[in-house]
């Protein structure tokens, strides 16, 4: 079959690279391309960039409301389009497609959020220490926002930022990962559909190393918004310069099962958890830490389950866990797999790759694992998982916060006082008390504290990563006043 070439897009155009190279999308599960897409480079971006800034003015102009209701017709459009695109989702990616719909559901539902926040953006009122003096502040926008997005939410990830940066009035260039640019792409076409102007969003795909770090390092990007792994948010961190920046990274989340648990409601929690999207997403649960009075049992249970986990494509209707997203990315799991082992941790299940083609890699468990062990401190993004024996519900927090990470977190359990422990005390960005580590909604804030960066997205907090706070004082006492000194 031909594969379809498709263009960057630019000030409203569709256009070839500079470059003049391009490079194949591969579907994980079958390995064969589904699209071959423009090698952007720095000149492209820069070109972007320029048409970014030339639709800033009218964009950002235009009332609030009004740009919400473009943002409701590109939900529209979604909605009508769910199920092609949840099976491009699917096909790009390699979720199971009960998932794949589910990201294109979570795109319509921040649009559709987004859309009403058109309507509040709330600034707030207060007090003025001197007469006759009004005192509020509003939301502005950045301006020219660069958006960094990953695979492993082709759909979502890019419409929690771009919804956002939109409704608050910047333009913005995108660069999605190059292992999903046609699911950005097909985003971006709805969005040219329902009338977002030429300009405002503009798509650079290409690699990393020359368009995306135009993006990160180019004065005229006014703030950056970026999901992905910690190395790269790392570097980026060292030369994005004076920008307004978001940044979201990994995780190494725990979920806890105290000896009071319901144990059928940890299991299925667990195994969603830890193997859903073939443990690849940054809420992934990846840690296990579960009371020694329950651990025999509840180990029996795991592994007899996970061992049940069929890998395989994710369009066929019996898979339960579909592929890593590529080659690199299982390399990467077989190698942690061979660190555990070192290490000294005992596999209970998995840790062999499947014949056949496909980058498939077996739901794995590793028991007798130490907290300080790599495999419980490092982001494997991969099935992995790590149980570990613990005795108490504080030698349980204090293990969830041993590591450099805090994004998502979990806690099985019946007692209100281990609930509410946990809650607090745990160092993370979420705190789900009797369900799985993943499943966050998109009217509330999403994001994580130490390492995993500092950002909240989605939710009204997920505002103010693409505005900012304007301060307005209005003197109308007809004299000058002056703050900190006129105030007897
Ligand atoms: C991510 O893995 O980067 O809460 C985002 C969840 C999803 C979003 C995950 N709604 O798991």
């Amino acid at each position: 079959m031909a594969v379809s070439e498709y263009d960057l897009y630019i000030g409203g155009k569709w256009v070839k690279s500079e470059t003049g190279k391009t490079f194949d999308s591969l579907n994980p599960a079958t390995e064969e391309s589904i699209g071959r897409f423009q090698e952007g480079n720095e000149a492209d971006v820069r070109k972007a960039i320029d048409a970014a800034e030339k639709a800033l003015p009218a964009w950002s102009d235009m009332p609030a409301p009004k740009r919400g209701l473009i943002l409701l017709k590109i939900a529209e459009l979604l909605r009508k389009d769910k199920e092609r695109l949840g099976r491009l989702v699917t096909t790009e990616m390699g979720k199971v497609l009960p998932e794949g719909l589910g990201d294109v559901q979570e795109a319509i539902d921040i649009f559709e959020y987004m859309a009403g926040e058109g309507r509040r953006l709330l600034g707030h009122t207060t007090t003025s220490e001197l007469h006759d003096k009004f005192a509020m502040t509003i939301r502005i926008p950045v301006g020219v926002m660069g958006l960094i997005t990953p695979w492993n939410f082709p759909m979502a990830i890019p419409s929690w930022k771009m919804s956002a940066a939109l409704i608050c009035g910047n333009t913005m260039v995108i660069k999605p990962s190059s292992d999903t640019p046609l699911c950005v792409v097909e985003l971006v076409k709805l969005m040219e559909r329902a009338g977002v102007p030429p300009g405002v969003v503009n798509v650079v795909t290409g690699p990393a190393r020359t368009a995306g770090q135009e993006i990160v390092k180019n004065k005229k990007i006014d703030g950056l918004s970026f999901t992905g792994s910690r190395d790269t948010g790392e570097w980026i961190m060292a030369n994005v310069g004076v920008k307004k920046v978001g940044m979201e990274l990994g995780g190494k989340n725990p979920i806890i099962v105290m000896d009071d648990a319901d144990l059928a409601l940890a299991l299925d929690g667990i195994i969603w958890g830890a193997f859903g999207t073939t443990g690849q997403r940054c809420t992934a649960c990846s840690r296990v830490l579960v009371h020694r009075a329950v651990k025999e049992k509840f180990m029996r249970m795991l592994v007899e389950r996970a061992k049940k986990l069929r890998t395989g494509n994710g369009l066929d209707k019996t898979t339960d866990v579909g592929p890593l997203i590529n080659k690199a990315a299982r390399e990467k799991s077989e190698r942690y797999v061979e660190i555990g082992r070192k290490e000294g941790a005992k596999i209970s299940t998995g840790g062999e790759r499947p014949a056949g083609k496909g980058f498939f890699y077996r739901p794995t468990i590793f028991d007798d694992v130490s907290p300080d062990m790599r495999i419980a401190q490092e982001e494997i993004f991969g099935p992995v998982l790590s149980v570990i024996g613990i005795k108490s519900i504080d030698e349980a927090i204090e293990i969830a916060n041993g590591t450099e990470y805090g994004l998502s977190s979990s806690v099985y359990t019946k007692d209100v006082r281990n609930a509410f422990l946990a809650m607090k005390k745990i160092e993370a960005g979420i705190t789900y008390i009797n369900s799985p580590t993943i499943g966050a909604e998109v009217h509330l804030p999403f994001g994580g504290v130490k390492k995993t960066g500092f950002t909240r997205e989605a939710g009204i907090e997920g505002i103010e990563e693409f505005s900012h706070s304007k301060t307005l004082y209005v003197d109308y006492s007809g004299h000058l006043q002056r703050a900190q000194i006129d105030v007897e």
